[in-house]
């Protein structure tokens, strides 16, 4: 028989600028890690604001649009892409709910978070938006060693 291409599910995964400020990177990595799904990119970086904006373009006509997107561009994020069969319902699981009051203890929101507007992580809410945070992210991504490095030379 044929072997049949499957196609890897991915989920994106972004640690915010509170998870990262408050030290939890490690933490969070090693739930996922223990869980069983593979990491297959990690990168820190300050967001650029046409991708926060796009990210949460859905959201534009909220009213907390414009603080969500300060948010997220209040500090570095480190962007995950974590492949495993199920990584997309399970990350969410794992985040647990929106609002961290909500989150059952033992999920990442449940145990480190309070505030809805400084949630700790971001987790993809379906296979295919995965793929296209995924894409959208990559560039920035891609910028982020040249930028350390411009940045250095130039102390
Ligand atoms: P995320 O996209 O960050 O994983 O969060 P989510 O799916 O659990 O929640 P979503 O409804 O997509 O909201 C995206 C993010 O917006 C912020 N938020 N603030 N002030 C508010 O009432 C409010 N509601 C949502 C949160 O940071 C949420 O994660």
């Amino acid at each position: 028989a044929r072997a049949v291409a499957v196609r890897a599910e991915i989920s994106y995964v972004m640690v915010k600028p509170d998870g990262v400020q408050r030290g939890l990177v490690g933490e969070i990595i090693g739930r996922f890690e223990r869980k069983g799904f593979k990491l297959r990119a990690l990168k820190l970086y300050q967001t650029p604001q046409e991708v926060a904006e796009e990210h949460y373009k859905d959201l534009s006509s909220k009213p907390f649009y414009k603080d969500l997107v300060q948010y997220i561009l209040s500090g570095p994020v480190v962007s995950m892409v974590w492949e495993g069969d199920g990584v997309v319902a399970s990350a969410r699981k794992l985040i647990g709910a929106t609002n961290p009051l909500a989150s059952e203890p033992g999920t990442i929101r449940g145990d480190f978070a309070i505030q809805v507007g400084r949630n700790v992580i971001h987790g993809s809410d379906s296979p295919d938006n995965g793929d296209r945070e995924t894409a959208a992210h990559a560039l920035a991504a891609r910028r982020a060693l040249t930028t350390a490095r411009r940045r250095a030379l130039a102390c």
